[in-house]
């Protein structure tokens, strides 16, 4: 009798992709057994041209393991093709296989030379640009006139066409220097937002492909797009400056037939594409979009519209080199959250909580209003104490503001901005003459649709609030790209992904995602190896990094330009996504080879070439140490009571020499595991030895004979024990006078963005766990707790945004960063941490003592759920764990004995006290 199957077929992290431009795809399953202690022992897999039933690949019967990320080593895949692909497996269980398992991808553009179509540029003024510099930006200074008359509309694009037969299979393929939404008789083409979402575009602009068979048909058909500014054109990232990819939008499609009877045609945008003005008079990502009613042009997509009187395009262009297969997973709206409160103050003006901090936008339905009402909907974070409105923004020209022109409909009318998002949680409504009720508004979550995959629930309820502000944080600020903050920057600041991505894995599938974000890092990574602070990084950036000067000037700073090493190092470990390793290994050479330079080639300021020793000369010249850089960024300390603009200089001043070979060192470490991952292993020795040679120099340089480190500050001493840069025998007091720091602080973190991931980590493993306890329970600022007590629905920039007596800062309310912790909560309070890739093993080690009696967590990992749920009571723990067939668990007990579980359900129970005795007892 056969015992199990396989299940959840992917190709590339996706169920059943299409347009899918990996030339190469990779293949995952998981099994699914009523037994225990299932193995795979073996697998045939094979894929087929499902048109013409060819067989493209087969492993034929291969034995082993592996059931993740098998790589297509086929017959080469055309372009537009559906593959049908299937496999079974063997296991320790019985001789036979499995029943097959289908499923089928599809893929897209695979060359450049596929796109026959032209990019069209409608008829358009071109916007005047607003241009500010970093210093207008940190100085919160604005510009004089109001900015929204310098905006320009919509663009509406239509083409109509032909087809003479039954269609069995339409794609279509399209893109846009801008934002756009297709529709194909009137029918939206699919149900994404934002496409094409936010690249690096000058290198790579991503291309969606939508099935589209459904709405097309025999006879007179039409093609419509509607365009907006988007990344391209509009406002966006640090300055808020607009145009800073171009000034023009323009779009690019191409339908790819098939007809019932084998025919194939293709329509592509060209010369006959007409244009005209679109409804909105502007629409703008930060500044929020403006639509007229009564500007809508009924049925304008519609094959029969009579299109007299609209405009030819104007510019045509058939350089598709930067089209890019769009990879990973579209943004969509992805929840829709009621009102918790609506009030109307003495002006009139509605306030709606949405009792959330989100990423998204308002659905408001409003009742038979006089044509030409203008209603406007504001969007913040935060109130004041007092219930006044508060804008936590503080930049110039991101006033996250919608206005709607209404159209006079007997029945009433329902508005959603299309070409927009903000950060927000309340939103002032002005201009509605009546009140809205609950069931008229909405706020609509966007997001890209990352498959969720963790839980966490515990017995306490503030840290269950923790956990849920760092999902919302995440879901926030995974809109196209990892961002900082959806309401401020929206920048792909390398630093902040690289702090939190550990985080993101446990909550979501989140490997294609940053796989993308990588492919444009590094396409934005300069020739002399620097890495970007920020990714995707606009011509305009540049311009003003060029120019820029101290902060402003940064290119490239420790810690963030390493998110190249340790980000393809987390999707490995948490993934076994080996290719990520290998696409971004040349890229971190080049980085750590920069780094190798400057070392080479540059001295800190404060040392004097002449009068240093020559030990001193050979040790700084291995160290990276020189240049700008963000430092231990924010740590608390450095900002006591200063506005952000002030304070934010004073830890890459204090902390930027040493934060620098700190990561350095960690991009060598990281950088040698993966060389030997990737079988490179006379590279992998090379960065060893330059490892220790330059751990060497650093712990001359930065490491006293009592073990403290220069600075006194506690994130470079985190850092230095979590990297392993301190030697054996100063490590314990090292960790003594972290601990110490610590309590002088009143059993307080004062850690800035690049070292409070690992202080927990570090307390804990210096035997410190009961510190690192004070620190997770801690209820005064800075803490994680202060955060959930005074109202935090996200995780916050700065831990005091908001202070005790509710008074609201100027900061973003929701930046995923500091959200770290919830892998901490993950790993070792619910106690599920990987111990090869992928959780092929893991390690189930709950902490007891965290003062908690209940905790229940599960995450899918590749290879199926894992699920832990530990209880409490008189002393004895129960502990359930789950492990996914073809993985194994490691159960690692207070009583310092370890169990190997297999794959199906453990529960044991055991007394708690007795089993903490049985620690001490092998300790003594
Ligand atoms: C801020 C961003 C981000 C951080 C940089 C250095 O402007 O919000 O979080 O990475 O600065």
């Amino acid at each position: 009798m056969i015992e199990h199957s396989c299940t959840r077929l992917r190709v590339e992290y996706l169920d059943t992709p299409i347009g899918l431009g990996e030339k190469a795809p990779r293949f995952s399953w998981q099994m699914e057994s009523a037994r225990p202690a299932i193995h795979q022992t073996g697998y045939e897999l094979e894929v087929r041209d499902t048109a013409t039933g060819e067989l493209m690949w087969t492993t034929g019967q291969r034995s082993g393991a592996e059931s993740v990320s098998i790589e297509y080593t086929g017959a080469p895949l055309l372009s537009n093709t559906v593959y049908g692909w299937r496999v079974r497996s063997w296991t320790n269980a019985s001789q036979d296989a499995s029943a097959w398992s289908d499923s089928h991808f599809e893929t897209g553009m695979l060359q450049p030379s596929d796109w026959r179509a032209q990019w069209v540029t409608p008829t358009q003024t071109p916007t005047s640009t607003e241009r500010w510099s970093m210093l207008d930006w940190i100085m919160g200074r604005q510009p004089g006139e109001p900015v929204t008359e310098r905006l320009r509309p919509t663009q509406l694009l239509r083409q109509t066409f032909t087809l003479d037969g039954r269609v069995d299979r339409a794609r279509l393929y399209a893109s846009a220097h801008g934002v756009y939404e297709a529709q194909v008789n009137a029918t939206p083409a699919d149900d994404q937002v934002l496409a094409p979402g936010f690249d690096s575009y000058e290198h790579r602009t991503s291309v969606q492909c939508y099935d589209v068979t459904e709405f097309v048909h025999e006879g007179q058909n039409a093609l419509a797009i509607t365009l907006a500014d988007g990344w391209w054109a509009g406002r966006i990232v640090l300055t808020g400056s607009s145009a800073q990819w171009g000034d023009t939008t323009s779009a690019i499609w191409q339908l790819e037939i098939d007809y019932a009877d084998g025919r194939r045609s293709r329509v592509c945008s060209d010369e006959s594409v007409l244009s005209a003005p679109g409804p909105h008079e502007y629409a703008d990502l930060f500044i929020g979009e403006r639509l007229d009613r009564r500007a809508i042009i009924d049925g304008w997509a519609l094959p029969d519209f009579d299109a007299a009187g609209w405009n030819p395009v104007v510019e045509l262009s058939d350089d598709t080199s930067s089209l890019t297969p769009f990879y990973g997973e579209p943004i969509r709206r992805l929840a829709e959250l009621a009102p918790t409160l609506i009030t109307t103050n003495a002006n009139g003006e509605h306030l709606v909580d949405f009792g959330q901090v989100i990423t998204g936008r308002v659905r408001l339905t409003m009742p038979q209003l006089q044509a030409g009402t203008v209603v406007t909907i504001e969007h913040t974070e935060v109130l004041s104490p007092d219930g006044s409105w508060f804008l936590n923004i503080d930049g110039i020209n991101k006033e996250q503001t919608d206005v709607y022109v209404a159209g006079g409909l007997p029945d009433g009318e329902t508005y959603e901005p299309r070409f927009t998002f903000h950060g927000f949680r309340y939103a002032r409504i002005s201009g509605l003459p009546v009140s809205p009720t609950t069931g008229d508004i909405c706020a609509v979550v966007l997001g890209s649709d990352l498959r969720p995959t963790g839980s966490l629930s515990t017995s306490d309820d503030r840290l269950n609030k923790l956990h849920e502000n760092a999902v919302w944080s995440q879901r926030g600020n995974f809109l196209s790209i990892p961002t900082d903050c959806p309401q401020r920057e929206r920048a792909g600041w390398s630093g902040d992904i690289q702090v939190y991505a550990p985080a993101a894995t446990n909550n979501a599938h989140v490997a294609a995602f940053l796989t993308r974000w990588l492919r444009n890092l590094r396409a934005d990574q300069l020739e002399d190896g620097r890495v970007p602070i920020y990714s995707p990084r606009s011509p305009f950036d540049r311009e003003q990094a060029e120019s820029g000067q101290g902060l402003g000037g940064i290119v490239a700073a420790a810690g963030w330009s390493d998110a190249v090493v340790i980000l393809p190092w987390v999707l490995y470990e948490r993934y076994a996504d080996r290719r990520v390793l290998e696409e971004n290994y040349p890229a971190m050479l080049a980085w750590i080879n920069f780094q190798t330079k400057t070392a080479a080639a540059e001295l800190p300021p404060h040392l004097d070439a002449y009068t240093m020793t020559a030990r001193q000369r050979t040790n700084h010249s291995l160290l990276y140490n020189t240049g700008e850089h963000f430092g231990d960024w924010l740590a608390p300390s450095t900002l006591n009571g200063k506005p952000l603009h002030e304070g934010i200089g004073i830890a890459p001043q204090l902390t930027g020499e040493i934060i620098a070979p700190i990561f350095q060192l960690r991009s060598l470490q990281l950088a040698a595991r993966i060389a030997r991952v990737l079988g490179r292993d006379a590279e992998a020795d090379v960065f060893d030895a330059r490892w220790k040679q330059t751990r060497g120099a650093f712990i001359d340089e930065y490491v006293g004979a009592d073990g403290r480190l220069s600075s006194t500050l506690q994130g470079p001493t985190v850092l230095a024990l979590a990297f392993d840069l301190i030697p054996a025998d100063r490590r314990d007091a090292t960790a003594a006078h972290l601990a110490q720091l610590i309590r002088d602080n009143g059993d307080r973190l004062d850690t800035g963005f690049v070292s409070v991931p690992y202080l927990l980590d570090v307390l804990h493993d210096t035997g410190y766990a009961d510190l690192a306890a004070r620190v997770l329970w801690q209820s005064e600022a800075p803490s994680w707790l202060y955060e959930v007590d005074h109202g935090a629905t996200t995780m916050w920039e700065s831990w005091d945004a908001v202070a005790a007596d509710g008074t609201a800062r100027a900061v973003s309310m929701n930046h995923h960063a500091f959200g770290c912790v919830d892998d901490w909560l993950f790993r070792r309070i619910a106690g599920i941490a990987p111990a090869a890739p992928g959780y092929r093993e893991f390690l189930i080690e709950p902490d007891f003592s965290s003062g908690l009696t209940e905790v229940e967590a599960s995450l899918e990992s590749q290879y199926g759920a894992i699920e832990v749920a530990w209880s409490l009571a008189d002393g004895t723990a129960t502990l359930k764990v789950s492990v996914p067939p073809n993985s194994t668990a490691l159960l690692r007990l207070p009583s310092a004995t370890e169990v190997v579980l297999d794959s199906g359900f453990h529960s044991r129970s055991f007394d708690l006290d007795s089993a903490y005795a049985a620690v001490e007892r092998t300790r003594a």
